[in-house]
């Protein structure tokens, strides 16, 4: 059999993900605000206390959220770093995209940071200082050809809304995040094609991490026993303020004549498989990738399925979803699907026939496949597996906007960073992702793997957890020279993405 190699059509985006609040730093300059990125969850950090960073990306609800602090607190305390300077990128970017456009890239993705344009998010005007730093910004990706793709929410929304309106468990968020849409699409949309609204809407809603918890339901003044019921409240107002914005994108595209312009809802997507052939497994399987999963039904079919409906009444959670609320979702749904994609999950059934699915019941290893240090196991073939599911349900074009390999990395004597297990994992999800495209005939726009550079964690808050192809010199301290270095990897991706695939 001759060697497998496929050319990805022609146009195809191949490119890298970012996110502001864990690379830009300058958190406090032209006028942005406070976002809860910029609040620190003291004794979560690893940094702070020692703390295994599993411990946080798993943590509960329970006891979180009310131990927040304020960025200022932290730099008396010397846990300021690393979110507030991440890398500097705020002020490096011209520097770092061209590192970018040499390595081939024509495409990357980054967040606007909410705070920047809204510092509080509530006021009349936005901040012109902010919207100027944007306009610069994109205009040096594209003057070297590079193609944005701008998420809205990167798990970074104004503080204040948090703790002034009780975050998106209140529906006056709804107007607060359409009017900051409104505002930056105006202003981008000529330039800016590919947008999303919130990312991994499922993961920043399910997995109640301190930082997340705060986005979804505010501060903890509320009673353990409500804890889901505000989850999915909150859940509803994200998805209604979505299909407003993909309304609103519509809008901009016809007013400022840019027929590409279009909008998605960004999911985190893990398949999850069967513990065994047992049947009972097999439906919770089932079952679980559509607890997982029904934020991109919402945002795709434009309705809530029926179980959860019931699931809902079962429960008695009152979810306000209004007439209203049913004709925005069901007229705008998602122009396309945008994706993170990093490891897979098996889980067992247990008795309760309403198979209320969390990752850390039920939950088994795969014997079959390997983990990466942080204990995600890595599984290729899910990425195709993910991508017929997705379409197969959801029929529409889709992007990977995140894929990678989170790992230590050893910078040489002779300033040289040979990461072959992160050539490994991108050749091996690349191989998939084109047997998809190719084999299975799916519609892949592009593929930007987390990430370009490096950049802080969002889990874990480390700078040592490092995705990126290009290596900054610094330490989960902060300490270093900043002075960026090209990894193995990046010398690999300039090679795929000058051979449009075919050379892996
Ligand atoms: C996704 C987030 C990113 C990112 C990535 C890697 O969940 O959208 O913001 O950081 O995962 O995760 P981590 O940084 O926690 O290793």
């Amino acid at each position: 059999m001759t060697k497998e190699s496929y050319r990805m059509p022609d146009g195809f985006l191949w490119g890298a993900a970012n996110a502001a609040h864990q690379f830009e730093g300058a958190w406090d300059v032209d006028g942005k605000g406070i976002s809860i990125a910029d609040v620190m969850l003291a004794g979560t950090k690893p940094w702070l206390n020692g703390q295994a960073p599993a411990k946080y990306a798993n943590a509960t609800a329970a006891g979180l959220a009310t131990k927040h602090r304020l960025v200022t607190d932290q730099v008396e305390e010397g846990g300021n770093y690393p979110n507030h300077r991440g890398i500097d990128f705020y002020h490096t970017y011209p520097e770092d995209f061209a590192l970018m456009k040499e390595m081939g890239m024509n495409a990357f993705r980054t967040s606007i940071a909410w705070t920047r344009i809204f510092p509080n998010g509530d006021e009349a005007e936005p901040n012109e200082a902010g919207l100027a730093y944007y306009d610069r910004f994109f205009d040096k990706m594209l003057a070297l050809g590079i193609e944005p793709v701008v998420t809205l929410n990167h798990f970074e929304m104004p503080y204040h809304l948090v703790t002034e309106y009780g975050g998106w468990r209140n529906r006056k968020l709804i107007d607060f995040f359409t009017k900051y849409t409104r505002v930056v699409l105006e202003r981008y949309g000529d330039r800016v094609s590919y947008w999303m609204t919130h990312n991994e809407i499922n993961n920043q809603a399910q997995y109640f991490s301190d930082h997340l918890m705060l986005q979804n339901s505010g501060l903890k003044d509320y009673d353990e026993s409500d804890a889901e019921e505000l989850m999915y409240l909150a859940s509803h107002h994200e998805l209604v303020a979505s299909a407003l914005a993909v309304k609103i994108a519509h809008e901009v595209k016809e007013k400022v004549g840019n027929p590409k312009l279009q909008m998605a809802n960004m999911i985190a997507m893990n398949p999850i498989y069967p513990h065994t052939s047992n049947p009972a497994d097999q439906m919770a399987a089932y079952r679980a990738m559509e607890q997982t999963y029904w934020w991109g039904d919402v945002a795709a079919r434009g309705e809530y399925p029926k179980w959860l409906l019931n699931y809902f009444e079962h429960h008695n959670f009152k979810i306000d979803i209004t007439e209203e609320d049913k004709q925005i979702l069901a007229e705008n749904t998602v122009d396309y699907v945008a994706f993170s994609y990093y490891m897979s999950n098996v889980i067992g059934a247990d008795d309760n026939p309403w198979i209320d699915f969390r990752l850390d019941k039920n939950h088994f290893d795969n014997e079959f496949l390997e983990k990466s240090d942080w204990g995600w196991q890595i599984d290729p073939v899910g990425l195709r597996w993910a991508l017929n599911w997705m379409y197969d349900r959801w029929d529409k074009e889709m992007m990977i906007v995140e894929n990678g390999f989170g790992a230590y990395d050893q910078l040489e004597s002779d300033n040289s960073i040979h990461d072959d297990y992160r050539i490994k994992y991108h050749q091996d999800h690349v191989l998939n992702m084109e047997r998809a495209v190719v084999i299975d005939g799916i519609p892949v726009m592009g593929y930007l793997p987390w990430s370009g550079i490096d950049m802080i964690s969002a889990s874990t808050g480390e700078m040592l957890k490092r995705y990126g192809f290009i290596f900054v010199d610094l330490d989960d301290a902060g300490q270093g020279s900043g002075k960026r270095y090209k990894k193995d990897s990046y010398y690999w991706y300039q090679k795929l993405v000058h051979s449009n695939g075919t050379e892996l």
